[in-house]
């Protein structure tokens, strides 16, 4: 992980904070350190493991998104991409998982990438993959979207959305991508409106013009989404369809999981389970929700859900080391709503997902694979439920203290003064670029 060479916060008011909770993480520590050493496990080899997780940002989350139906601006929010990268700084000095930032364009477009890619390596960030943007109409757009893109009915509008997904290939080159996120909004919203067969062989045909842009060392990612805007027939809505496209497209086309892309109560730890077996797991959108595309932070409503999530991904690195085939899905948060300060949310999710990769790690596979081999049921939930219910919190902390982060993030951020900083430093500015609602 790139070291953070300016940090956006003062490092010694870090560890000033640091120092106040310094005596009980210690205590809280070697008590955790005793529980896991009873099972066999070292507490220091997870911590370990711990530090070398890594999650993206959203960059479209640094700003205040939420619901569809209006918008409540936070203060200080960022007006430009540059000021995005500043709060994912701030994201990234405390909890040192973030190390990576993906951008949506053209709401990112920056004429200067090689200031942009500068400004963020001094925060320790790079770039993960980049997204298009073909759900909404862009000030001057020649052809609407608002019967579809990368499908639309007309061919021009069709180009012009592949257009866009090169344009964004050649950005992220600039900035050292190596992926292409590709989300349409492309449906029907009435029966008849769109010849269900005939709009995805539009959007396949499509894809291939985008797939045969990329470098040989990038990726696409196909994500999809059950409903909305279209709610008749969304063209890429379930993990299906997804995989069916990326096996059309080649092997640098894969699948991307959303986790507030599916209808309540699917089994996301078997798509991701079915993905992974078939190499078409390409990366994550983490977020949580209740109903639908909430884009709440991570863990807010199902942890266990998470961890079962993070179950399976353990289960597929073990084979993948086992026979040597190579493992390594994107994770990248997607998340935006209202209420709540951008950055502590943004830092709790990173926490959350990266506590759900350790407690995955405490899983006993070998008592599991036994139990489901003796079809001891309620012995093999329970294995799992013992990792899950494991407070791995003394471990996180510690790990993010040995980097150089917080222990408390939210705690050493309000006492940084930095929101308050930047309600004063970033008055709100007409055609700021925008965030959210996606
Ligand atoms: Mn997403």
């Amino acid at each position: 992980m790139s070291e953070i060479k300016n940090p956006v916060l003062d490092a010694g008011q870090v560890a000033e904070q640091n120092a106040k909770v310094q005596a009980n993480l210690q205590a809280d520590y070697e008590a955790l350190g005793g529980v896991l050493s009873r099972r066999g496990v070292d507490i220091d080899k997870l911590t370990a493991l711990a530090a070398t997780f890594a999650v993206a940002l959203p960059s479209w989350a640094a700003g205040t998104g939420g619901t569809r139906f209006a918008r409540f601006a936070g203060k200080g929010e960022p007006r430009g991409v540059f000021e995005k990268m500043e709060d994912c700084g701030v994201v990234h000095q405390l909890t040192r998982v973030t190390p990576a930032v993906s951008l949506h364009f053209p709401w990112d477009k920056t004429d200067d990438a090689s200031a942009l890619k500068e400004v963020a390596n001094g925060y320790g960030l790079g770039f993960d993959a980049v997204n298009s943007n073909t759900f909404q109409d862009q000030v001057g757009q020649e052809h609407t979207y608002k019967y579809g893109s990368l499908s639309a009915q007309s061919g021009a509008a069709r180009a012009q959305a592949v257009q866009h997904n090169i344009e964004c290939i050649e950005l992220g080159k600039k900035l050292g991508s190596k992926a292409l996120t590709v989300w349409v909004g492309d449906g029907a919203n009435f029966p008849g409106q769109n010849n269900l067969r005939g709009s995805l062989e539009r959007y396949l045909d499509s894809m291939k013009d985008i797939y045969g842009a990329l470098p040989d060392d990038w990726n696409v990612f196909i994500e999809h989404k059950l409903f909305e805007p279209a709610f008749y027939a969304t063209v890429i809505a379930d993990w299906g369809t997804s995989f069916a496209a990326a096996q059309q497209l080649g092997p640098k086309a894969k699948c991307l999981v959303d986790l507030g892309h599916h209808a309540p109560n699917t089994n996301i730890e078997m798509i991701v389970a079915r993905l992974a077996q078939f190499g078409k797991l390409g990366g994550f959108h983490f977020n949580d929700s209740k109903y639908g595309d909430d884009d709440l932070d991570s863990g807010s409503i199902n942890p266990f859900q998470l961890f079962l999530v993070f179950n399976e991904l353990a289960d597929a690195a073990e084979r993948a080391k086992s026979d040597n085939s190579g493992f390594n899905p994107a994770y990248m948060l997607d998340q935006s709503h209202n209420v709540t300060d951008p950055i502590e949310s943004l830092m709790s999710s990173a926490v959350e997902v990266q506590r759900a990769f350790i407690q995955a790690a405490l899983v006993d596979r070998n008592a599991l694979r036994a139990f489901q081999e003796s079809n001891d049921v309620l012995q093999a939930a329970q294995t799992l439920k013992a990792a899950y219910r494991t407070d791995v919190s003394a471990i996180l902390a510690t790990a993010r203290v040995r980097a150089g982060g917080a222990a408390d993030p939210v705690a050493a951020y309000r006492a940084s003064g930095y929101r308050e900083k930047v309600t004063v430093a970033r008055p709100p500015k007409a055609g700021a670029s925008s965030s959210g609602i996606v």
